[in-house]
């Protein structure tokens, strides 16, 4: 007879990542499936990560879920999407020492609480839905025992938010878009570990960490609906650009590297213009160096070429820009590529 009383925990850490050939338009909303391929490079988890404890006890009733400290709704579809394709895969757990032992079957009937925390701005375009939503879907699979591998996890990841099943491998990943009406195949593909190019440096400096005004969701959506250069994006141009970027990766070109990073970065600004009503997510402090890029915010990712480029970069930044000045220039996040 196990008793009622136990408590069993697991906890993952998720970096978010960075796209540099970005992901901007959905085919299927609820599945969420892209009109493009994507590229994104994976952050050292030291910098900008999600954190994410997940309990589960027989003295829970309901799921329940607090981030950054504060309780938020479960009830949306993408967490229940999350919450639903990993308990169809769960399967025994047993810890002999607690004396609990929890079959396939009891998981449908269990809840879980989930304490997630970001080291960074939460939804201020840095990618924050990617590492939650990867970080979510990681420790629920460890928590279930999930036999599955992090493609499959992917494509379960990418149900939360698009951008996080790139999350789930370091180095340098490709979100396939996939062909199949269910999204089987719509899943991210890890092209080069964190090693192979461990010369580059990137650097995000946050010009503000306010919370957006346009959502991604919503901003991408009416980027379809009106957008006469998205087609065009999504047909003629990422299609070859991703396969440039990816012999550029291999090649470890840089300056091939850099001119398609920033083209890419451009070209989705340039279409969340050609939105009705436009889409503005950069400022005025938002520009130039390096491969820069731009995410659904106004903060600056810049990437250089090795630690000596970056450093000469940051003492630029710094002269320009003093933390605490009256610019609102005033952070910075230094990351390693992991
Ligand atoms: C990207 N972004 O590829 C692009 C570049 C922002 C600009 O993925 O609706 O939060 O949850 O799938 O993933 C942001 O969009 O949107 C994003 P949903 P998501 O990183």
């Amino acid at each position: 007879e196990q008793s009622e009383k136990w408590v069993l925990m697991v906890t993952a850490q998720t970096p978010t990542n960075i796209a540099v050939i970005k992901y901007w338009g959905k085919r299927d909303e609820n599945l969420i499936l892209a009109i493009n391929d994507s590229i994104s490079v994976t952050l050292d988890p030291a910098h900008l990560c999600t954190t994410t404890t997940i309990a589960v006890s027989p003295s829970f009733n309901q799921d329940r879920m607090w981030l950054n400290g504060k309780e938020i709704s479960l009830a949306g579809g993408r967490y229940q999407s999350c919450l639903r394709e990993i308990r169809a895969r769960a399967s025994d757990v047993e810890d002999e020492k607690k004396g609990i032992k929890i079959t396939k079957n009891d998981w449908q009937n269990l809840h879980v609480h989930v304490a997630s925390y970001n080291n960074f701005p939460t939804a201020a375009g840095l990618a924050s839905s990617a590492a939650g939503f990867a970080c979510l879907v990681f420790s629920l699979a460890k928590l279930m025992n999930v036999q599955e591998d992090n493609g499959r996890l992917s494509a379960i990841a990418r149900q939360g938010s698009g951008s996080a099943c790139r999350s789930l491998y370091g180095g340098f990943v490709k979100w396939v878009m996939g062909k199949e009406e269910n999204g089987s195949d719509s899943i991210a593909v890890p092209l080069v570990d964190e090693k192979h190019w461990d010369e580059l440096v990137i650097i995000i400096a946050v010009v503000s960490s306010r919370q957006k005004e346009t959502s991604s969701t919503s901003g991408m959506r009416e980027t379809v609906e009106t957008s006469a250069l998205i087609e065009h994006r999504a047909k003629e141009v990422v299609p070859k650009r991703i396969i440039q970027m990816e012999e550029a990766i291999q090649n470890r070109d840089f300056p091939t590297f850099a001119q398609l990073t920033c083209a890419d970065s451009n070209q989705f600004h340039a279409v969340c213009m050609d939105t009705s009503p436009p889409i503005f997510y950069m400022n005025d402090t938002s520009h130039r160096q390096v491969a820069y890029t731009f995410d659904a915010g106004p903060n600056a990712v810049m990437i250089s070429r090795n630690r000596k480029a970056a450093t000469l970069m940051l003492q630029r930044l710094l002269f320009h820009f003093p933390p605490n000045s009256d610019t609102d220039l005033n952070s910075y996040v230094i990351g390693d590529k992991s």
